[in-house]
Order: structure tokens, then C-alpha cells, then sequence
């Protein structure tokens, strides 16, 4: 059975237990990282050396990064509608992914754990209002897409990409005191995620 180590409150170990649930694989899930059992024992640093969470094994095979693990989960589960073999449609999710994972991952430091007062050094004034102007252009980004590729990043077809990209879209709906504008094509994106199960119970499930 798969093990999933890390928190269920964890954005990034959401993105892992959505997939799972997404294509129906088992798994058991493990609480480690803050506030449950420490990641930076040695026993757990042999797992993951960036003592973060997730960390997923499978049959015996330890691995880290979430956006590698979903890849590596979709492929080895023949999960084509998600993560297809065409190489031109793989490389635009995988564009989306790591568009997440550097540029608005950066931006959501400031804008999100610099807006809470007990998270330093990220809650610094310069850094918060650059992430939030940041974060802000991003979305715009993703709101112009979406006005011309809808319903999905991809088109009509749900896949790996949205995985990720609607764990952020979540946060930047509950964040409490940002400036929002209105944009739409997110708004409707937001909203057909919700119809998916999996979504609602580990992407707009109430937590940020
Ligand atoms: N790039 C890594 C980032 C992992 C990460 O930042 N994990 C956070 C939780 S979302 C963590 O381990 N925080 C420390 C903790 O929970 O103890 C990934 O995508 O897996």
C-alpha cells in the first residue's frame, strides 16, 4: 500500500491525497511535519533529505516533491486522461506545474505565510506587498487563459495541471484581507473544480 507522510493540512501534501482519491489508489497517510511527528529525525531525513513533507513511498521507493510525485503517480497508473504520453500536451501541463512551483510559490510566500504575523521572515511589509502584487498579476494571468482555453487549463479535459493550480486558486479565495479583483474566468474555474469530490474534500475544503 502506498504511504503518504505528511499532514493533511498541508498544501502541499493535498495535492498528493487529491490525486489519489482522483484515480481511486489507496493509500495510508502517516501525520508528520508541524505540529505532528518531527521531519528532521535522521530516520526521516533518510526519506526525504529536505525534511519536508509530502514524502510518498511506494513499494519501498521513498520520494519527495509533490508536483514530481503527482507525475510519477499519474504515469505509473496509466492515469493518460490526467497526465497524457503526447509529448506537446505533457509539456503544457508541466508548464502550468512549475509555473506553480517557482513563480507563484514565491509570490504566495509574501502574500500568504508573510500575512500572518508568527511566520517571520516572510512577514515582512516589503515582502507581503510584493507578493500580493504579484500574486495579483499572476491570477490575471491565469483569468486571461482562462477566457480562451476554458473550462480547464488544458481545455476540456481535467488533468495533472489543475491539480496544483486549483490548490492555489483556493488560497487566493481565502485570503482574507487581499485586494481581489473580479475575474471571472477564475471564479468559474473555482467553481467547476468544486464539483469534483476529490476537491472538495482536499482542495476548497475550508482550509487556506
Ligand atoms: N517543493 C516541496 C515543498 C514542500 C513543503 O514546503 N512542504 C511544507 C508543507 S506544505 C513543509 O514540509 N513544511 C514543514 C512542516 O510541515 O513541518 C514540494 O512541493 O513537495
Amino acid at each position: 500500500m502506498l504511504r503518504i507522510l505528511g499532514r493533511a493540512n498541508s498544501f502541499n501534501v493535498r495535492k498528493v491525497l487529491w490525486l489519489c482519491e482522483e484515480i481511486g489508489l489507496p493509500f495510508e497517510r502517516e501525520d508528520y511535519g508541524r505540529g505532528f511527528r518531527p521531519t528532521n529525525t535522521p530516520e526521516f531525513l533518510r526519506l526525504n533529505p529536505a525534511g519536508q513533507v509530502p514524502c510518498v513511498i511506494d513499494e519501498g521507493f521513498a520520494m519527495r516533491e509533490s508536483h514530481a510525485i503527482l507525475r510519477y503517480l499519474a504515469a505509473k497508473h496509466a492515469a493518460t486522461a490526467l497526465y497524457p504520453a503526447d509529448l506537446a500536451r505533457r509539456q503544457k501541463i508541466e508548464a502550468w506545474m512549475d509555473w506553480v512551483a517557482y513563480d507563484v510559490t514565491h509570490s504566495m510566500r509574501g502574500a500568504f505565510l508573510g500575512g500572518q504575523p508568527e511566520e517571520p521572515p516572510w512577514n515582512n511589509e516589503w515582502f507581503v506587498a510584493q507578493g500580493r502584487k504579484d500574486l495579483t498579476a499572476q491570477m490575471k494571468l491565469l483569468d486571461d487563459h482562462l477566457a480562451t482555453d476554458a473550462p480547464y487549463l488544458l481545455g476540456k479535459d481535467f488533468t495533472l495541471a489543475d491539480i496544483p493550480m486549483g490548490l492555489v486558486v483556493n488560497r487566493w479565495f481565502s485570503l482574507a484581507d487581499l485586494e481581489r479583483p473580479h475575474y471571472p474566468g477564475l471564479a468559474r474555474y473555482y467553481d467547476l473544480l468544486a464539483e469534483r469530490p476529490a476537491y472538495r474534500a482536499q482542495g476548497r475544503n475550508g482550509l487556506p
